[in-house]
């Protein structure tokens, strides 16, 4: 296979976790390319592809590497213009960078502060470490006290998502009547929370969840070949 997608994980290569690769991964799907999955942890990222990318995704595609998300994106539709449109055009592109912000600016960080401690626990020791160094230096503080506001993130998290219960009142995905890229970015997100940890952040009976499992079904249910946690 010449199509080669380098994908994050922990101790357990069998369930990749990262929310930017899981987008990439429904990106592939959509556009119904076939692709092996290389599972790598954190400290051996830099080690691929000749020291390529800090940061997965990153996409081999023949001889083309191709890193970040939204990038990896915007190259398959481009390169791959007769399959089925990841932004069904210019607008919809310019749209998913709004659901991106979106994304990372409000539920990004509310999912690390509650799931950071199930995601130190599910890694290699050597990515243990990586982890937490790198993560404490970010948040300024300890991984203990990161952890110790989850709680109140987990709270109000479901107030996070009220833009999309109000987009759910009129249509099934972000795409409209079918699933855009915009859909696999919040989706990635999610899908990042029920890998890796036990708590459960959307209720049953919420829009959202129903939208979720939707998304989990997309592809040949592609979303669902890893099981929650
Ligand atoms: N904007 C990038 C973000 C990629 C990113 O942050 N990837 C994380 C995994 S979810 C990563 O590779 N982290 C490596 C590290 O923290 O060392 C995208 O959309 O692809």
């Amino acid at each position: 296979m010449s199509r080669k997608l380098y994908s994050l994980c922990g101790a357990d290569r069998a369930r990749p976790f990262s929310p930017h690769v899981w987008k990439t991964k429904l990106s592939l799907a959509h556009k119904g390319l076939d692709f092996d999955v290389v599972p790598i942890g954190f400290t051996e990222i830099p080690k691929v592809e000749e020291g390529a990318t800090k940061l997965v995704p990153l996409l081999r595609d023949g001889e083309r590497l191709v890193q970040d998300s939204f990038e990896i994106a915007v190259y398959l539709d481009e390169n791959y213009p007769d399959r089925p449109s990841l932004f069904g055009g210019p607008g919809g592109m310019a749209m998913a960078r709004f659901v991106e912000g979106w994304s990372q600016t409000t539920l990004h960080p509310a999912i690390a502060r509650i799931i950071i401690r199930d995601i130190h626990d599910s890694l290699d020791p050597v990515d243990r470490v990586y982890f937490r160094e790198s993560r404490e230096a970010r948040f300024g503080t300890s991984l203990e006290a990161v952890a110790e506001t989850g709680t109140a993130a987990l709270a109000t998290f479901s107030d996070k998502l009220e833009p999309l219960r109000h987009m759910l009142k009129f249509q099934p995905y972000l795409g409209g009547e079918r699933p855009l890229f915009a859909d696999y970015i919040v989706f990635g997100a999610l899908q990042w929370a029920r890998i890796v940890s036990p708590q459960r952040l959307l209720s049953p009976a919420d829009p959202v969840a129903a939208w979720f499992e939707r998304c989990l079904d997309l592809h040949g249910g592609i979303g669902r070949s890893v099981t929650a946690a």
